[in-house]
């Protein structure tokens, strides 16, 4: 009953004041000065690309549309933190700049989100969303802010996400934050975003930007892209610079685009990966630091002859049939495209798991990210600094959303520079290595192993590894609903989920030219459900009919 009212809520509400789907049906703004032009929501960054070159709109007109479609469902949605007030003045530059005939490549003028873990050295905060941070300033751009720059993307907005990346309570919820409040997925009311790029993969659903960066450490940007229906791309760490992103784990932190396609997935990955001298971790990136051409690499054909593995004994028995029989569907498909499915078992299925890497990289990594501060307004150093905080700002709803995760990595009483931290890591590295992916990949000489998205991300987040998602298939419109604690919706109706192909280090350009062959051969996006709530603000409300 309680779940009823809250739907019918919800429904009545987008209904009133922010425009449902269907109320855009007349189509009046999908044609932008007398030509047709795609939703905001389907919209490629070739599209807006041709857009712009043509005139039929300029980036002050995206971002314009953009902030409208933000405004319009984020009091539902929750998946914006902070709007950058100068979004604006630099779409003005970057238009003055088209106009003189000169772009800064296929993202000029073209409007990305970045989750509120990436820094920027603007007027926009960097909270992880928490209050612990909000007004602290950081001495630059963190690199990913400054690279999606210099490729000429309009940083739009900061992305609300589950706080401190999903690292701090044992009893918090997918997408909650004190700073942001509850982000709630686009595909379901109250739908439950999975996290931690929560707002990340919200935004870039529904087009609130062209797309949006997430950091995994394990499942952060693959699980929210699922749920949004997305390609997510989780880099190998070190692909893509740390340098003034809050932290978890140096080893196992990364940050990678959630976009609608492949394509668009790729673009951004091209500009943002690459060797930072801030972060060392880049160094491991093969060919000198060379990047290879993503994009040139995005061959419908490419599953033919690709060998495609499957750990079978690593696939959970307690899994969704739902998404084994789609899981399995697709398999069938990579088969008629001329793929070979080999069976790859991991030497070891089920490791043990530890929580000490990832407590003991955090006591270190965090403490680092908050001596680089130029202004710490609570004068926090320390981990327990930060939880000490936590837990006395009535803001951050402690005890209710407890700091378990905290509490026990401080109660480890060392950090990762001690013997016991990389005895640890070490079982990391031969559970992901040779006993798991890496191992699977070598001995049977593998292009890509593929697992359900649900699966996938601690089988690659221990050692490192990449992993591309892309839209597989989606619950029934008649499944029922079932509710966390929390009352978010785990599976519902037209609930979205992915396929994930996972890969040896380095293994993007492999990795996104599979997904990106699948995806033109199954189309899973664009056939699928659409939203329950979509923003209806178009280009042509902005730059005119
Ligand atoms: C409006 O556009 C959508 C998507 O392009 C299409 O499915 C729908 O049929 C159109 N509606 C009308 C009334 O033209
Ligand atoms: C950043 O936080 C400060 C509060 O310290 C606030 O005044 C400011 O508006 C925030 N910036 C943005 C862009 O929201
Ligand atoms: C990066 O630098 C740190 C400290 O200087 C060092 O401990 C670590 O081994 C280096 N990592 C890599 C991958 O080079
Ligand atoms: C792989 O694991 C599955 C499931 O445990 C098992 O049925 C199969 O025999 C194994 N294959 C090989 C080649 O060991
Ligand atoms: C990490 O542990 C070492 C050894 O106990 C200590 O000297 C150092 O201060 C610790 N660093 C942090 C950030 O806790
Ligand atoms: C979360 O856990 C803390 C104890 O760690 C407890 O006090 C609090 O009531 C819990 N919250 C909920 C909603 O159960
Ligand atoms: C949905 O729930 C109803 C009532 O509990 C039950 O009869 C039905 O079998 C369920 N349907 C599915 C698809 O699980
Ligand atoms: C831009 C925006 O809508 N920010 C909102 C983020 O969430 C907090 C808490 O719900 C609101 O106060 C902000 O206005």
């Amino acid at each position: 009953m309680a779940r009823l009212t809250t739907w019918r809520l919800i429904s009545t509400a987008s209904a009133l004041w922010l425009g449902i789907a269907s109320l855009a049906a007349a189509n009046c703004s999908l044609s932008v000065k007398g030509e047709q032009f795609p939703s905001l929501i389907d919209v490629t960054i070739e599209d807006l690309e041709k857009g712009l070159n043509k005139g039929l709109f300029t980036s002050v007109d995206l971002v314009k549309a953009y902030l409208a479609r933000i405004a319009q469902v984020n009091p539902i949605l929750h998946a914006i933190n902070e709007v950058n007030p100068d979004a604006l003045a630099i779409a003005t530059d970057l238009d003055a700049m088209r106009a003189k005939g000169k772009t800064l490549g296929p993202l000029h003028g073209i409007p990305i989100i970045i989750k509120d873990n990436i820094a920027t050295a603007d007027k926009m905060n960097n909270t992880a969303g928490s209050f612990a941070l909000v007004g602290a300033k950081v001495p630059r751009d963190s690199t990913m802010a400054a690279k999606l720059r210099q490729a000429g993307a309009i940083i739009v907005a900061k992305a609300n996400l589950s706080q401190w990346a999903n690292y701090r309570s044992s009893n918090s919820s997918n997408g909650w934050s004190a700073y942001g409040g509850q982000v709630t997925g686009a595909y379901y009311p109250n739908q439950d975003p999975s996290g931690s790029s929560s707002g990340s993969g919200v935004a870039s659903s529904i087009g609130l930007a062209l797309a949006a960066l997430g950091t995994e450490t394990s499942g952060s940007i693959v699980s929210p892209s699922q749920r949004g229906n997305l390609v997510g791309v989780k880099p190998t760490v070190g692909l893509t610079s740390r340098y003034l992103v809050v932290p978890i784990s140096s080893h196992q932190d990364t940050i990678g685009p959630m976009a609608r396609t492949v394509k668009d997935a790729a673009i951004i990955l091209q500009a943002i990966a690459g060797r930072d001298c801030h972060d060392n971790y880049t160094s491991a990136i093969p060919n000198n630091g060379k990047i290879p051409n993503y994009l040139a690499a995005l061959k419908p054909g490419a599953l033919k002859n690709a060998r495609i593995g499957i750990p079978y004994n690593a696939l959970s028995p307690s899994a969704s049939s739902i998404e084994m029989t789609a899981f399995y569907a697709a398999v069938e498909t990579m088969k008629k495209e001329g793929a070979q499915i080999i069976s790859a078992n991991f030497t070891v299925p089920n490791p043990a798991t530890t929580s000490i890497v990832l407590g003991a990289d955090f006591v270190s990594d965090l403490a680092a990210y908050l001596s680089q501060l130029t202004h710490n307004p609570h004068n926090l150093h320390t981990l327990a600094d930060v939880r000490k905080f936590t837990q006395t700002f009535a803001g951050e709803m402690y005890p209710d959303r407890n700091t378990a995760t905290w509490d026990a990595a401080l109660a480890l009483g060392y950090n990762n520079t001690d013997i016991r931290f990389w005895q640890e890591l070490q079982k990391n590295y031969y559970w992901g290595g040779e006993g798991g992916l890496l191992g699977a990949v070598e001995r049977n000489k593998l292009d890509a192993v593929i697992m359900p998205t649900s699966q996938a991300a601690g089988r690659a987040a221990i050692q490192g590894a990449p992993i591309v998602t892309v839209p597989l298939g989606f619950y029934p419109a008649s499944w029922n609903v079932t509710v966390s604690g929390r009352g978010l919706v785990q599976q519902g109706p037209n609930m979205p989920f992915g396929l994930s192909f996972l890969g040896s280090k380095f293994s993007e350009e492999k990795l996104l030219a599979l997904a990106y062959a699948f995806e033109q051969k199954t189309q899973v996006r664009a056939k699928g459900p659409k939203p329950y709530i979509v923003p209806n603000i178009e280009l042509g409300d902005i730059a005119g009919f």
